[in-house]
């Protein structure tokens, strides 16, 4: 049985700043929740919620994440309630995706750990190793860039996505494909810095063999993506506009995108990001794993998913290194351009207690209590 879920809001830098079109990182504001039963620690379900402390790469932020969570979502959850009878209880919440993700996947976490079931298995994923792309954000000049971009290439790092914003594009873009040659797998990500007026300064990326330009335009503008889908040759990607099933349909549908980047906070949680893979599957969609800069929680789960044989492109699934100093859990480390996919039940980690302690700023446990619903 349930007893409570705990709240614990904690602190984690970056080893360098990630600097995006919506702003920079330096560190991750951080929630996550622990839904604690009567089975024992071994059981206990966690989450991590993926939102950043600004709403600049989507609407949410962490402490409305929080909000939301002890208002509306909390109260859902009874001393016997699943991830899907949460994931059911939940649609009656508009919107707010990424808080309910990180209860979902606790919840989750917690019923495979009782049914000693991998998430990956869960899934139904084929694979036990990943293989790992990195996000290159926007760096003071070329040559630094070059200098960033040789180090993860000599890490391993099989695939290199560059952020780029109006005034960083092309010449960045070119200079890696002229410093790295025609055989490094290499993509960008706009974070929906475009507008459609900027169609034929996009088509001058065609140049340079990318795998895909990752959401150009504006969140809610599917329809003008499928417009610049006719002017640019290179694949687009939608990330921030794939926000459920039924839009990444509508997208494909649109010929708004032909690759989709699967987040599963963005969508909700992993139950709907297995809905996408699945479409996609059945529509021929290549997709890809990516990343909100996650640590070790999130990151377990991200790779369980990563793992599902529709995901055939590399990932922004980097190693723990990549990000942190001392991740919370032990370090996601890359091998042969790969990360291992836990094993264990659930997402198959938890934090180091030490580790954990040192990070948190505060931490409340909730009581279940006679639930509104479920
Ligand atoms: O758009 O993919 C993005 C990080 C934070 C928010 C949005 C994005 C990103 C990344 C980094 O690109 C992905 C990662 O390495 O976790
Ligand atoms: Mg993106």
């Amino acid at each position: 049985m349930i007893r409570g879920v705990e709240v614990r809001r904690a602190t984690i830098n970056l080893v360098a700043p990630f600097r995006t079109s919506f702003g920079t990182e330096t560190g991750r504001d951080l929630l996550y929740l622990r839904v604690v039963g009567d089975e024992g620690e071994e059981a206990d379900g966690w989450g991590e919620c993926v939102a950043m402390a600004d709403p600049g790469y989507s609407s949410e932020y962490v402490d409305g994440c929080e909000d939301v969570l002890r208002r509306f979502l909390l109260p859902l959850v009874g001393p016997a309630t699943t991830a899907e009878d949460f994931h059911a209880a939940a649609r009656g919440v508009r919107g707010h995706a990424m808080a309910k993700a990180t209860l979902e996947t606790a919840l989750l976490d917690r019923d495979l750990r009782l049914a000693g079931t991998a998430l990956s298995a869960h899934l139904g994923a084929t694979r036990t190793r990943v293989p790992s792309g990195v996000s290159v954000g926007i760096q003071p000049d070329v040559p630094t860039l070059l200098r960033v971009v040789r180090g993860y290439l000599d890490e391993g790092y099989v695939r290199i996505k560059l952020k780029i914003e109006p005034g960083w594009d092309l010449e960045p873009v070119a200079a890696v494909r002229r410093e790295f040659g025609p055989g490094v797998p290499l993509q960008v990500d706009a974070n929906a810095a475009y507008a459609v007026g900027d169609a034929a300064h996009l088509a001058a990326l065609d140049d340079h063999d990318l795998l895909l330009i990752e959401q150009p335009l504006p969140e809610d503008d599917v329809w003008g993506h499928a417009v610049l889908a006719r002017t640019v040759r290179t694949p687009i990607c939608l990330d921030e506009s794939i926000t459920s099933a039924e839009v990444a349909a509508g997208a494909i549908e649109a010929g708004a995108c032909a690759i989709i980047n699967i987040k599963p906070g963005r969508v909700g949680g992993y139950l709907e990001a297995r809905r996408i893979h699945d479409l996609c599957v059945a529509r021929g969609v290549p997709v890809w794993c990516g990343g909100m800069l996650e640590t070790g929680i999130g990151r377990a789960a991200n790779l369980a998913l990563a793992a599902m044989p529709g995901f055939t492109l590399p990932g922004d699934t980097s190693a723990s290194s990549r990000y942190f100093r001392r991740d919370v859990t032990e370090p996601f480390v890359l091998r042969e351009g790969g990360i291992d996919v836990p094993r264990g039940p659930g997402i198959g980690v938890r934090p180091i207690p030490e580790v954990l302690e040192g990070m948190t700023r505060r931490v409340e446990m909730v009581p279940v209590v006679s639930p509104r619903r479920a």
